[in-house]
């Protein structure tokens, strides 16, 4: 695997000097302030990459922009209404311009309204340190009493109301004030900082989008999109949904295997492909990761390796994001079934068979703690989950795994 770090830009804490002493080998990023629906400039493609490849001295990182995260798929293509044609002619001049500057793997995804969501940004473990959660009782508590969605009450079971009820009448008005924040204002790397109103007129906009509608959505997407970056030589990959359940009766597409298998086979291209997130697929018990390593590993493109630990069963659930090697998810097995995805690749001579991977989000860890940066992206924290993540890959692969001869 090659290991890459995400990088927000100029604005980010962290800075591409701290990446490179981390030991990453490439970097992710993105034009978070081109709106979606927008055609990504050479000019602003060429200036990231020239960020990038700089120190704070001047002198050269060695380190290249090897993904981007994401290519934003804009609201109207969701839901095909509005310019979402226009958009889509965006969106392949983008996947064009990105190549002439030599980029060749595209993530995004396809989530109605909100990207990734929490309810907590910095829950304290018992050692101190601190990390993101999704309480479900707290979520619900958010859905029925600050955004008071019309018909939320008839997505809970009584007794998840009832608790919800109970955690909101408990809430102090700055609990309330940062939960409706936390949920709603938007995480690093979503494209939109919404208030409570815009979320009410973007949640009606999808009233009478089912989920095989919004399936089918993705499908026409994919099927313009898909053929382009073939043509440029490019792969594209699709991130689960996280949490991967439906969230203010809004669909979800990207949840399990299933899914994937179908939007695989829909649009039958190797170009067409997955971003095997381990943190936001691993909170549903019933994805088997490993598996879908073996099964569907031929069309993943990048990997973002992160474990979650749940606390309640069923779906939806509770959980938080647990140390990289922690958690519910075996992250050695993990691993070995990638490094044998690489070997089979590089067997087969297939140019791409070093897989970008990033170490995924981090707990806040000694200075990270008084750093207050991006939530989830926090400098030492991921480096350590990255440390981590290297010592497995180096272990196995001198075992002889990655080549096959393994156990
Ligand atoms: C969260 C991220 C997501 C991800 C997008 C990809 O940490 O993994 O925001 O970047 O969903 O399109």
């Amino acid at each position: 695997m090659k290991q890459t770090w995400r990088w927000f830009g100029p604005n980010d804490l962290v800075a591409i000097d701290d990446i490179r002493q981390a030991g990453a080998e490439g970097v992710v990023s993105a034009l978070h302030h081109v709106a979606s629906g927008e055609v990504w400039t050479p000019v602003e493609i060429a200036k990231r990459q020239a960020e990038i490849g700089r120190m704070k001295d001047g002198s050269p990182s060695g380190l290249a922009w090897d993904v981007v995260e994401s290519l934003p798929v804009s609201e109207s293509i969701k839901r095909q209404e509005g310019p979402w044609r226009d958009h889509i002619a965006a969106y392949k001049q983008s996947l064009r311009h990105l190549a002439d500057a030599g980029l060749k793997i595209i993530c995004y995804n396809f989530m109605p309204v909100l990207d990734w969501t929490r309810t907590h940004l910095n829950w304290r473990l018992p050692s101190g340190a601190t990390c993101m959660r999704f309480d479900l009782v707290d979520f619900v508590a958010f859905d029925l009493f600050i955004l008071k969605r019309p018909g939320a009450k008839d997505s809970y079971i009584p007794d998840v109301i009832e608790a919800a009820t109970r955690s909101f009448a408990n809430m102090d008005d700055a609990r309330r004030t940062e939960l409706s924040q936390t949920v709603a204002f938007g995480l690093p790397g979503s494209v939109e900082k919404l208030t409570l109103e815009d979320l009410r007129v973007l949640l009606a906009s999808y009233d009478g989008i089912s989920t095989e509608r919004l399936r089918s959505n993705l499908i026409d997407f994919l099927a313009e999109v898909v053929p382009v970056a073939r043509d440029l030589g490019m792969r594209m990959c699709c991130h689960p949904d996280d949490p991967p359940f439906p969230l203010l009766g809004l669909p979800r597409i990207m949840s399990c295997e299933d899914d994937y298998r179908q939007v695989m086979e829909a649009v039958d291209l190797p170009e067409n492909g997955i971003t095997l997130c381990s943190g936001s697929l691993g909170v549903r018990a019933d994805n088997d990761l490993s598996g879908m390593m073996e099964r569907l590993g031929d069309r993943v493109h990048f990997i973002h390796l992160r474990n979650v630990r749940r606390e309640t069963e069923g779906q939806p659930c509770s959980f938080h994001e647990a140390e990289h090697l922690g958690g519910n998810t075996d992250m050695v097995d993990l691993i070995e079934k990638i490094l044998r995805e690489e070997a089979r690749r590089k067997a087969q001579g297939r140019d791409d068979w070093n897989i970008p991977m990033r170490p995924d989000h981090g707990q806040d860890i000694l200075d990270d703690l008084n750093r207050k940066g991006q939530p989830g992206y926090p400098a030492i924290g991921r480096l350590k989950g990255l440390a981590e993540l290297r010592g497995v890959m180096t272990a196995l692969s001198q075992k002889g795994f990655a080549s096959g001869t393994g156990k």
